[in-house]
């Protein structure tokens, strides 16, 4: 025991000193009057992602960037190389959305390598490949366990049928919120032997997708009566799968979800969903101050955590004029 401890108190004295020659630490960032930022978003198939880049590009002015944005239109691969694209260009600072947790790794491996310091910000890495304060500065975020646990927390307290089947639509396969959101809400609802899951299919936080696989899980699964969607994009496509089957969301299918769109609290004024836990899309702002204190060497937690709201029947009519 003894000796152990000894062994680990001698091993971390190493870690410590390699930190102090600079190989743990993310590359600092000097303080300029001007910022050549990169902002390397995923995809802008959705109200979601278009409300983010435009939130980047609002704050670049207030923020003193230089913002150079791409786009890589659904492409893990393109997203890897843009942010090589921007390496090149001489990015001061990177913020980037990892569509899926691994295949993003080597840009932000890459990043670092190159001596810029990264944020990623609203989806992460696998944590176990590339860590905050090492690889990358912090994840600015939503807690998507807690989400996910939220949404089912929500339909335990209002569904009224005897027995929940429910259909779950996943976010984009190997993404952080899907594999975060399917944990929290299948844990919390595993507790409650009213409800049973009895389909969970990838509709790549897509709205036509989603539509198509509700499609498909109805003929399946005629006796759903509950959808818990991974985003807003997709329990939207699902409302109109089942309108076309005749179904009566809000209803006979009780719809939940993440994001807080204006579409979805639209839904909600209309009946037709019962909640949507938000995730909110206006990272601007926030990366502007993260970025300016780690510029002026304050301590920056691995984890910005982001505190989201929760919109039902109660508040949606409050929140529609701000929505996205
Ligand atoms: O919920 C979804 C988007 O990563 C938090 O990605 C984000 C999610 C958001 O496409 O609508």
């Amino acid at each position: 025991m003894r000796r152990r401890f000894v062994l680990g108190t001698a091993l971390s004295g190493l870690v410590a000193l390699s930190a102090g020659i600079a190989v743990a630490d993310t590359p600092p960032l000097a303080q300029k009057d001007r910022y050549k930022v990169g902002f390397a978003q995923m995809e802008s198939n959705n109200p979601w992602r278009i409300a983010e880049t435009k939130s980047f590009h609002d704050t670049a002015e207030s923020c003193n960037w230089d913002l150079i944005a791409t786009d890589a239109a659904g492409s893990a691969a393109k997203q890897v190389a843009d942010v090589d694209s921007m390496i090149a260009q001489g990015i001061d600072v990177l913020f980037l959305p990892p569509r899926e947790e691994k295949p993003l790794i080597p840009a932000v491996m890459k990043a670092k390598a190159a001596g810029i310091p990264t944020f990623l910000v609203d989806r992460s890495v696998d944590p176990n490949v590339a860590k905050a304060g090492e690889h990358f500065v912090a994840f600015l975020g939503s807690d998507f366990i807690d989400q996910g646990k939220r949404a089912a927390e929500w339909l335990i307290e209002n569904f009224e049928g005897e027995k929940g089947v429910i259909v779950e639509l996943e976010g984009t396969t190997g993404s952080s919120p899907a594999n975060d959101r399917k944990k929290g809400f299948d844990d919390r609802i595993a507790e409650d032997d009213r409800f049973e899951i009895v389909a969970s299919q990838t509709g790549d936080f897509a709205r036509d997708l989603g539509r198509q696989v509700m499609e498909t899980l109805l003929q399946a699964h005629p006796d759903v009566n509950v959808v818990y969607a991974h985003n807003d994009e997709m329990a939207i496509g699902a409302i109109q799968a089942l309108e076309l089957a005749g179904r009566k969301p809000g209803e006979d299918v009780t719809i939940v979800s993440i994001d807080g769109t204006r579409d979805a609290l639209q839904a909600i004024i209309d009946g037709k969903m019962g909640v949507t836990v938000d995730s909110s899309p206006f990272f601007g702002p926030l990366a502007c101050e993260v970025m300016n204190k780690y510029a002026a060497g304050e301590e920056i937690p691995g984890w910005v955590q982001v505190e989201d709201r929760i919109f039902t029947q109660e508040n949606a009519a409050d929140h529609i004029d701000e929505a996205y």
